[in-house]
């Protein structure tokens, strides 16, 4: 080989050696990954709450392990699904004085300026200290603090745990609370500025809106006027947790179950369940039609119930509005940049 020979193979050789280091590839796969991938970010965790604030998504889990290390709770923040950045420990219970463990199911609303982050705390029982918080920031990524310095609900109110809130803005402006385990959900209105609720003309705080199959994990949306309440069924350790909902002209129903739209696929994962949904029309683009549904579900190399992952995948509609069974994908969704 003579010496112009000699240096061609050295500089191609270091460039295919540099090419194939673990960094080299991270970046390579970082600035070419068009799909999210599924899950979409490292961790074990769980019961993912999906929002738009500002031009960046946010996701707001629960740390999935031993109740007793549920102490904090993270977010993830991304301009495009696809590119992740984490803010840990948006709230912890150091700053929240009856709150001991079990942080489950964030829910975050931005109002007036500042972000609402309500939380489960303690898996409460009878007679117990814990159920449903609120915490404030006045940034998403906080840091949140206690609003109340007490629990938002602590009582067990028609036999539903309080845990699993999930607030929702009604067309009209006012903000309801759907939540609860133990196969009971309840709706209540909440009042304006979060501190308690506006009891119902019946006298009632707390009504109960309990579908066949419901077991926990409650979401609500309105899409075409028509109010779409969506829940978990089977149980969250094993491999048959899904997701079923119902169709109303209310808020408050009735509601009759309409089927599962989310369930493991044994290809794939297993115990697909407690999820949210994306509109990016109401946020970003009035006039499409485009959904996504974040949800978590167990990788099929894991058994243990707290090894579950943050995956997203398309949510779609059939023309007399009925949701689409939802594919479960490895590949996750493409990069959807907000304007
Ligand atoms: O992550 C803790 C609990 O598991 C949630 O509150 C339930 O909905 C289930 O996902």
């Amino acid at each position: 080989m003579n010496r112009l020979n000699k240096l061609t193979f050295c500089f191609l050789t270091s460039i295919v050696w540099l090419m194939t280091t673990p960094d080299a590839l991270a970046q390579t796969i970082a600035r070419t990954a068009a799909t999210s991938g599924n899950p979409i970010f490292p961790g074990w965790y769980a019961d993912p709450e999906i929002a738009v604030i500002g031009n960046r998504y946010w996701i707001y889990p629960t740390y999935s392990d031993k109740f007793d290390r549920q102490v904090f709770l993270d977010a993830f923040s991304s301009p495009d699904l696809v590119h992740w950045t984490k803010h840990p420990r948006i709230l912890d219970t150091t700053a929240v004085k009856w709150a001991k463990r079990a942080m489950w199911a964030p829910s975050v609303n931005e109002k007036d300026g500042r972000y609402f982050l309500f939380f489960s705390a303690n898996d409460v029982h009878e007679g117990e200290i814990g159920g449903i918080g609120v915490a404030v920031a006045d940034k998403p990524e906080g840091p949140f603090r206690d609003y109340l310095g007490k629990p938002l609900i602590g009582q067990i109110h028609n036999g539903a745990q309080p845990i699993d809130q999930f607030v929702f803005r009604d067309q009209d402006g006012q903000y309801y609370m759907l939540y609860g385990g133990w196969r009971h959900c309840n709706i209540a209105k909440l009042n304006a500025d979060f501190t308690g609720f506006i009891p119902f003309d019946d006298g009632k705080t707390f009504r109960e809106i309990t579908p066949e199959g419901y077991v926990e994990g409650p979401m609500m949306f309105v899409r075409n006027g028509k109010y779409y309440f969506m829940w978990s069924e089977g149980g969250w350790t094993g491999p048959n947790y899904s997701v079923a909902y119902a169709v109303a002209d209310s808020p408050f129903g009735p509601f009759q179950r309409v089927g599962k739209i989310l369930q493991q696929n044994p290809a794939i994962a297993t115990g697909a369940g407690h999820h949210s949904v994306l509109n990016i029309p109401r946020t970003d683009v009035p006039g499409t039609d485009e959904w996504y549904i974040v949800y978590h579900r167990r990788p099929l190399t894991e058994t243990d119930p707290n090894h579950r992952v943050v995956c997203i995948d398309r949510l779609s509609f059939n023309e007399n509005g009925l949701i689409q069974p939802v594919q479960i994908t490895v590949e996750g969704v493409k990069a959807r940049p907000l304007k």
